[in-house]
């Protein structure tokens, strides 16, 4: 397994639409794997392949609590398939956008139907952390992020802050 780096914004591959997996054969497996790993390593509690620039519809999740069991998902092709009415206010974070949180409003529960890590068809209920990560990392297969939801003032503020500390960056 391996480590892989994290793009951050403003890197334009983040708004990309991702590709379905034709299959999930070895090389989706290792990239998994290697996102798992990554994800563990941020830490973090899900990760969607552009994130590691891979323009793939694959994600992993693990939302279990410090000490808790842990519950590693392994996502490929995710439809969400029903989305409650009701809605969740939760204050969201992206390995992407470090050191940022915003309060986003999501569907409360979802039925998402998606290729597990043999490549078998699978449906799941989620709810509360869970449904609120999935739903981020659906996002992240379709060039949204967090911020996306977010009013135009805070998201072009922010996106100002990141473009500028990107620059001094490179010049450094
Ligand atoms: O680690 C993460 N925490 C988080 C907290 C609230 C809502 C969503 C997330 S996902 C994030 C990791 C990440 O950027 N996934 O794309
Ligand atoms: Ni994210």
């Amino acid at each position: 397994m391996a480590i892989l780096s994290i793009i951050e914004i403003p890197d334009p591959r983040l708004k990309l639409v991702s590709e379905p997996v034709a299959h999930v054969d070895a090389s989706v497996r290792k990239l998994m794997d290697d996102m798992m790993e990554t994800m563990y390593d941020a830490p973090g509690i899900g990760l969607a392949a552009i994130q590691v620039a891979v323009a793939k519809r694959v994600l992993v999740l693990d939302v279990a609590r410090e000490g808790e069991e842990p519950q590693p998902l392994f996502i490929a092709n995710p439809e969400i398939v029903w989305a409650s009415e009701e809605l969740n206010v939760y204050q969201e974070g992206c390995l992407s956008i470090p050191d940022y949180y915003g309060d986003v409003e999501r569907p409360s529960r979802v039925r998402v139907r998606y290729l597990d890590r043999d490549g078998k068809v699978q449906e799941m209920n989620a709810d509360g952390l869970l449904a609120t990560c999935v739903q981020h990392e659906i996002d992240h297969l379709n060039g949204v992020l967090f911020i996306d939801h977010l009013s135009r003032l805070k998201r072009d503020r922010v996106m100002k802050k990141y473009t500028k500390a990107a620059r001094l960056r490179s010049e450094a």
